[in-house]
């Protein structure tokens, strides 16, 4: 049985689950132990050095990263095919993907440490939510302009281009930032309309409750959030260099350092 290494309310690995459903493949999912803490166990850290989730356990194989994972699931499970068929259109979702794993994620990423983890509050928190929201605003004018009057991102047919977008944009609504009414709005909700979306979007909603006291638990020092790569960059743009450096005094905030040998 195919394993998928996972947490709901990370949108790399709804990605995965939602390539997963369309083409029929089943799976059962699990959640590493202690994750975000900064302590991984040996074989979470064998079989993703940066220890993070997706990791897809298939065929005596651990393949780690959502974008690489989507790669394996299209060529060994071809039919139905997530990405178009022109090397033009291919390129097209793919760039979309690239934007929303690394410009959109690093702002409902932030969002999440403002609001769950109160890394920010008072006027700290306004100013980078405010940052936040414009940035989103801009976004999604530019995936409004993707889409432009395809029913799809992929085209015709729903596909790759969706699937990367809509835990995205899942996240930014749950946090009170949905696109304004038009073409992408009503694109999400067709998107969610679909068993494979609806299914992640539930099991994220499900895991909420979970949220609840992240803050007193990173407080502590028993939580070491990973600040890494554009993440790290929207919080020291969007104001919250003193979150970090605050995070490096109480020691609970972690970079990744190189894999062991
Ligand atoms: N580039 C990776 C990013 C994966 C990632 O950042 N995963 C986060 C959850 S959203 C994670 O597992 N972080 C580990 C931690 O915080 O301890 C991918 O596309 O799979």
């Amino acid at each position: 049985m195919i394993e998928l290494l996972e947490h709901p309310l990370s949108p790399y690995a709804q990605k995965v689950k939602i390539a997963l459903d369309e083409k029929g493949v089943a799976y059962q999912v699990r959640m590493p132990e202690a994750i975000g803490s900064g302590q991984m166990s040996d074989a979470f850290r064998l079989a993703n050095p940066r220890g993070e989730v997706p990791v897809l356990f298939v065929d005596q194989q651990a393949i780690f990263d959502s974008t690489i994972i989507l790669e394996f699931i299209e060529d060994r499970f071809p039919e139905p095919a997530l990405l178009p068929a022109s090397p033009a259109d291919r390129a097209r979702v793919r760039m979309i993907e690239e934007l929303c794993d690394t410009h959109y994620e690093a702002i409902t990423w932030g969002l999440s440490e403002i609001a769950n983890f109160r890394r920010a509050t008072g006027e700290q928190a306004e100013t980078m939510q405010g940052h936040a929201r414009e940035e989103l605003a801009r976004l999604h004018a530019w995936l409004e302009g993707q889409l432009g009057d395809r029913p799809w991102f992929n085209g015709d047919a729903f596909g790759w281009g969706d699937l990367c977008v809509a835990p995205f944009i899942a996240g930014a609504i749950g946090f009170g930032m949905p696109p304004g009414p038009g073409p992408l709005s009503d694109w999400f909700r067709r998107a969610a309309d679909r068993p494979s979306v609806a299914a992640s979007l539930q099991a994220a909603k499900a895991s909420l409750a979970a949220m609840a006291g992240v803050a007193q638990i990173v407080e502590a020092g028993l939580f070491k959030r990973q600040y890494r790569d554009h993440r790290l960059e929207w919080m020291i743009r969007a104001g919250g260099l003193s979150v970090v450096q605050d995070g490096l005094a109480k020691d609970n905030i972690r970079f990744n350092s190189a894999p062991r040998g």
